[in-house]
């Protein structure tokens, strides 16, 4: 009898350690991207939203920052009026962060999967010498990054700044041809970001400035790239310092939910030399320099901002494609909404499972999507290598849901990328 139990406990300790190793032994091989195991849900997002609220019994400024020190946000506790209440973007390569209000610092770690903090600030430092608010909007000029303009009162940039405390840019990758699959290289048109926001003492946003640089055409198709904002037909915008006027224009979309759309460019061939017919995804081929559409600068007024925001509604928003000039034809990121004028009959076409009906959108069967994004600057994989293959770390990114690995994009196999982010190094600045 003690025999038999002890051989029991035995296989059942083997089991434990086998299942043990293989757990942990999670750089599986994965060499075709169908072979993922993308969990349902999971959008292949690089950045998260983290509600944050926080209390004190002073009113005042609250900066959230990086271990680095880089500034993520910036926005106002106002102790009669709910506290500090908001949702931030994150990028999910962001473990750690420091709140701080009225000299006192608070630190709390963050992951992938964190969606809310609540926050008291019990030990501020009330008398903080003379306070000095030139414009009189309520807050003081040491976090008014605009001290004489009463209107706004905080910029917050998108990406935020880099391990060595830099400006960076942020990557929006395709595949074009939908609704069929591609070859997975993400590199049919990419474009670069960075886009800074201003805002009130409420956290409404007052002006948009989107720096975007068109980076990559390895496209046959002659594609057009648009966004859509989060802000609605409540409010007016103006625009400014459209690039290519005759491809530049803003308008509100058609129907309930106008949301105001930027047409950045309906022909993204017209800017490209016509050699090499791919730019900037073949090795062998030379340079074109990304094209810089100059700043373009969105003015909103009263313009209403979603109260249950989603990631869409942060930069870089909802960006797509309109592919090959056939309207309606349009590409977004998984599971974000196609404009009101998408044309539906794509949907559940070829390989694309958009189901309207049940909230999903440009995924396939087995959840993979046509557009990436990541908040930084990014070697693309080279012409028709499929992004599996250039980034180790991608398929284990995936298959955690994003939990590991959470800065894949920065480590792939050199030379199967094109080398890109030191080319623009001097070029973005
Ligand atoms: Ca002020
Ligand atoms: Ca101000
Ligand atoms: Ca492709
Ligand atoms: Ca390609």
């Amino acid at each position: 009898m003690k025999r038999i139990l002890f051989l029991v406990l035995l296989s059942a300790i083997t089991l434990v350690l086998f299942n043990g190793c293989s757990s942990t032994d999670d750089n599986v091989v994965v060499g075709d991207i169908h072979d993922l195991n993308v969990p349902d849900g999971f959008n292949f997002e690089t950045t998260h939203l983290l509600h944050v609220i926080a209390n004190s019994s002073v009113s005042g400024t609250v900066v959230i920052t990086q271990q680095n020190g880089a500034e993520v946000y910036k926005g106002y506790l106002d102790s009669e009026n709910d506290g500090f209440d908001r949702s931030i973007l994150l990028s999910s390569d962001i473990s750690s962060l420091y709140f701080t209000f009225k000299g006192e610092v608070l630190h709390r770690n963050v992951s992938p999967s964190s969606d809310c903090l609540y926050l008291s600030f019990l030990n501020p430092q009330i008398d903080r010498g003379e306070r000095i608010d030139s414009d009189g909007d309520g807050v003081d000029d040491e976090f008014d990054d605009f001290p004489f303009d009463p209107e706004i009162c905080y910029m917050i940039e998108y990406p935020t700044q880099d391990t060595l405390r830099c400006r960076t840019y942020g990557t929006i990758a395709y595949e074009d041809r939908w609704p069929a699959e591609g070859d997975y290289d993400f590199n049919d048109v990419i474009l670069n970001y960075y886009i800074y926001e201003c805002t009130n003492r409420w956290s409404d946003t007052r002006h948009i400035y989107l720096n975007l640089y068109y980076s990559v055409d390895g496209a046959g198709y002659n594609n057009g790239f648009y966004i859509k904002l989060p802000y609605n037909d409540g409010g007016v915008v103006y625009y400014d310092y459209p690039y290519a006027e005759e491809q530049f224009d803003a308008y509100y979309d058609e129907g309930e939910n106008a949301n105001i759309i930027l047409q950045i460019f309906e022909e993204g061939h017209a800017f490209m030399p016509d050699e090499p017919t791919f730019h900037n995804t073949e090795e062998d081929e030379p340079f074109t320099d990304p094209i810089y559409f100059q700043q373009i600068h969105v003015i909103l007024e009263d313009s209403d901002f979603p109260d249950n925001p989603t990631i869409a509604d942060y930069p870089p928003y909802n960006p797509y494609l309109i592919v090959d000039q056939i309207a309606g034809r349009e590409i977004h990121f998984a599971d974000y909404l196609p404009s009101n004028t998408v044309d539906t009959d794509w949907f559940g076409t070829q390989n694309d499972t958009s189901d309207p009906a049940s909230n999903r959108y440009y995924k396939t069967a087995a959840n993979l999507p046509w557009g990436l994004h990541m908040p930084n600057m990014f070697n693309h994989p080279l012409e028709r290598i499929s992004i599996i293959d250039a980034y180790p770390t991608f398929a284990d990114w995936v298959n955690s849901g994003g939990e590991n690995y959470t800065n894949w994009y920065l480590n792939p196999v050199p030379e199967k990328v094109y080398d890109f982010v030191d080319q623009v190094d001097d070029l973005f600045d």
